[in-house]
């Protein structure tokens, strides 16, 4: 193995980094290292770069143990870590000696880093906010890591063919992934099927899970590296594999050999692939698998490193706590509970105050659609002994509610965990822990008014907000480093990398002229880049002094891409009619995947990119548009984009995005949020003040007054409205050079099914909103303000703030410092 390099000199480190690199491209591919690809020099680097951060790895998990630290495992489905070489660099504080390094051999230190594979193990925003918190962790000393899954495919890679998402699967591990290191000798048992036998066994009742399949969990673990600090944390992805032994082809007839194949199949389906929906919840037993597969690893392997350090089992809340992202992890509950009472023995109050103790459940979502609900056979086939853990909490939950509202049935009955069939997952995971928190005050206040309203009657003091954070040190200092030097240079130092708090005091420089110019040449220079990555990948010319305005997260109805592509096809309209209007040069660039199976987010590609091939080539239009759809959005797309944007679109209809983490990377990055009051926008405004961004359209009560009590109607608005007759008409008549019908389905959403997310609605007053930034833009020395503000008051949302109060507030930990 490589050592360490703690204590070298910025020269000897520079010539290790050359020899260890060498000489890994000889051990790994014995070949010459002048000879070696850019991706074998990414391997080789790769490796160097981990090896380099174990030490401090060994360091740290030696000192949690020594010192009986309480450990936080946040439990997530999904981690969208984004690539780890430039990060892990920076981290370690050794990006720029190995640049040099490099650099002395001939090589470039950026090219290397593109030509990392990013893993897409996550759809969007719960994903990416699991690996900001990770960095967070690691980088503030919190003993966090996190638990999830080590999927064989990741989020399909989307290619636009005419205009059409199609998808391609990402075999992101057909070469091997530099920054994991498995852990077989440290797997688990997973148990799926079978029986329980209940049985009395010295005076107590006990259960007995039979005839079950049997599935190796095996851990790979990717080391976490804080910035500026020896703390390296742990994320384990589990990963299914067969057991050998489980159909013994010897002592089977031929029936047996196909069930061995199929039980190898079957096992190895578990961890094959991430479910590209990000909203509709379907039911699906493979999904059911994912979800206990990786709970019961998780929860198994803390339990055994507990055991190792000798405490009495009911301590387990003083030094571990699981917080659950979202309910895909909440199985976790009724497992905690089958471990304690089935291996650890104990009777099931206790156990109940250990479990109710040690979990925390975040929810991301009111959208009803994407509130899990698993039917009550599936669970009972797959998971029997959880299954009746599941039925005996909800037994005793109904009782005691049953004795509250004296007897009130229906009250009971919407509360419960088990409803029609069904058990529901949000309830099991309020009921089962000692913390619910939103992601935004907006969401937190619906979930508790609203959606879990029961609950908060009955349990106010377990319900908290923490508002969603992003990690500055990925989203500013490494996809924007220019930036990141300016305001080190304007403060004096760098240590708002560490204090991002201390981003506020870049404030003061607003009205400064040297700041604002030096920010605004930031600002275009970027935009440059970006306008040639677009011209050599799809050989669009796109002016970098037009308005860059930006939408950029999966595709769904509530995001409302929609209104904004009808909004762009108005403007077009606008200059149909006179040629001459003075309009601010724009740039639209959209960047969004739909999940395979969504209908309507698909066909909304398609009318964007109709769009833009209408508008593009116009001569009309005389370059005042352009309209960009750039494919596969991703962490590192993302890393490209957002650094290069004025403009933040962040409209969805107000109430439906929980919070939103998109908003904050743009405004960090010096973008004017163009937004709804909805989920974290509401607070960026609190932030920035509200002549430093531009809101418009109905207020979240307002649409949850016309859900409840109706009084909208679309189709008055397309009679009424003549511009938006023009659009609905261009829809569906034959305006775009598509087959006849090919927008039918996004012209019901809107007219037939009147418009669920008030797209029509809050079309006008968007439309003001897109003129006052019109407006704004031209006033060069006030917009250059109003990004020096927003990019200030985005210290706000870095993650190591949300972070520091889910640490105070529901986990009770503190920071600790590994020491040398
Ligand atoms: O979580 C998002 C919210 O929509 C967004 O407002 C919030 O900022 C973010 C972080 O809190 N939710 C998701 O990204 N959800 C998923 O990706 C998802 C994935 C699998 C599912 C359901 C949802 O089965």
């Amino acid at each position: 193995m490589i050592g360490g390099i703690a204590g070298l000199s910025k020269d000897e480190l520079k010539e290790k980094i050359k020899n260890d690199f060498q000489r890994k491209i000889i051990s790994l591919f014995a070949i010459d290292p002048k000879e070696a690809t850019t991706y074998q020099q990414y391997l080789a680097l790769g490796e160097v770069i981990k090896e380099y951060s174990f030490e401090r790895w060994l360091k740290t998990n030696k000192h949690y143990k020594q010192n009986d630290v309480k450990q936080v495992y946040y439990f997530s489905i999904e981690f969208l870590l984004g690539k780890l070489l430039v990060n892990n660099l920076i981290n370690l504080g050794i990006r720029d000696v190995c640049k040099e390094a490099l650099n002395e051999l001939g090589l470039s230190l950026e090219e290397i880093e593109e030509a990392e594979r990013e893993p897409g193990l996550g759809n969007g925003g719960l994903g990416r906010l699991a690996a900001c918190f990770l960095d967070s962790m690691a980088s503030m000393g919190l003993p966090g890591h996190g638990n999830g899954i080590r999927y064989r495919y990741g989020l399909f890679e989307q290619k636009i063919q005419n205009g059409y998402q199609v998808e391609v699967p990402d075999n992101w591990l057909s070469e091997e992934y530099v920054w994991e290191v498995k852990r077989s000798y440290r797997a688990c048992v997973v148990k799926f099927g079978g029986t329980v036998r209940f049985d009395i066994v010295d005076g107590k009742l006990k259960a007995f899970h039979e005839n079950y399949e049997p599935v190796w969990a095996i851990p790979y673990d990717i080391p976490i590296i804080g910035y500026g600090c020896n703390t390296v944390n742990t994320l384990r992805l589990w990963s299914a594999e067969p057991f050998e032994n489980v159909f013994d082809f010897a002592s089977f007839s031929r029936g047996d050999y196909i069930k061995a194949v199929e039980y190898r199949y079957m096992v190895q389906s578990i961890t094959q692939v991430l479910y590209p929906d990000d909203t509709n919840e379907q039911n699906r037993i493979l999904r059911l698998k994912q979800e206990y597969f990786f709970v019961s690893a998780g929860v198994q392997s803390i339990i055994r490193t507990f055991k190792k350090r000798g405490k009495p089992i009911y301590e387990l809340p003083n030094y571990v706590m699981i917080q659950i992202n979202d309910t895909h992890p909440a199985l976790v509950i009724p497992e905690l509970m089958r471990i304690l009472i089935d291996e650890e023995g104990l009777g099931w109050e206790e156990a109940w105050e250990i479990t109710t103790n040690t979990v925390a459940y975040t929810n991301h979502t009111i959208m009803a659609e994407a509130l899990e609900k698993w039917p009550i056979d599936m669970v009972r086939t797959l998971l029997p002994r959880i299954y009746t853990i599941i039925e005996e909490i909800n037994r005793r939950f109904c009782s005691e509610m049953l004795e509250k509202t004296n007897g009130d049935w229906q009250k009971v009955c919407n509360v419960a965990i088990i409803q029609d069939g069904q058990i529901n997952m949000a309830h099991l995971a309020v009921i089962g822990s000692s913390s619910v928190n939103g992601v935004s005050k907006l969401h937190t206040e619906i979930l508790k008014n609203e959606v879990l309203k029961c609950f908060y009657t009955l349990y106010p003091e377990k319900f908290n907000n923490k508002t969603n954070g992003i990690t500055h040190r990925r989203w500013l200092v490494e996809a924007n480093p220019d930036l990141a030097r300016l305001i080190s240079e304007t403060l004096q130092t760098d240590r708002w990398i560490k204090e991002p708090m201390l981003m506020l005091k870049f404030k003061d420089f607003a009205d400064d002229k040297l700041t604002q110019e030096l920010c605004s040449n930031i600002k275009f220079n970027n935009k440059v880049k970006l306008a040639k990555y677009i011209k050599d990948k799809y050989n669009i010319v796109v002016d970098p002094r037009s308005i860059f305005d930006i939408q950029a997260k999966r595709l769904h109805a509530y995001k409302r891409q929609l209104l904004n592509a009808l909004h762009i096809l108005h403007l077009y309209n606008m200059l149909k009619e006179n040629p001459s209007l003075d309009i601010y040069p724009r740039t639209f660039i959209f960047a969004a995947k739909a999940a395979p199976g969504y209908i309507l987010a698909k066909k909304i590609i398609k009318l964007i990119n109709s769009i833009a091939e209408k508008v593009n080539k116009d001569p009309d239009v005389k370059d005042k548009l352009k309209v960009v759809f750039l494919e596969n959005y991703c962490v590192s797309l993302a890393e490209k984009i957002i650094p290069a944007a004025d403009v933040s679109e962040q409209i969805s209809t107000a109430s439906k995005e929980a919070s939103g983490t998109g908003n904050m990377k743009f405004m960090m990055n010096g973008a004017i949020t163009l937004g709804t009051l909805d989920g974290a926008n509401v607070e960026i405004k609190e932030a920035v003040g509200d002549e430093n961004i531009v809101i418009f359209g109905l207020l979240a009560e307002e649409v949850l007054d016309y859900y409840k009590n109706g009084g909208y109607s679309s189709s008055q608005l397309y009679q009424k409205d003549l511009r938006i007759r023009k659009l609905i008409d261009q829809l569906i008549g034959n305006f775009f050079d598509v087959p006849k019908d090919e927008f039918m389905d996004i012209y019901n959403h809107l007219i037939t099914y009147n418009d669920e997310y008030f797209v029509l609605k809050d079309f006008d007053s968007y439309h003001e909103a897109q003129m006052k930034i019109d407006k704004l833009y031209r006033d060069t020395r006030r917009w250059r303000k109003m990004m020096i503000i927003n990019i200030g008051s985005s210290g706000i949302f870095s993650s190591d703030n949300t972070i520091q109060k889910y640490a105070d507030e529901i986990w009770h930990i503190k920071r600790i410092e590994i020491p040398d």
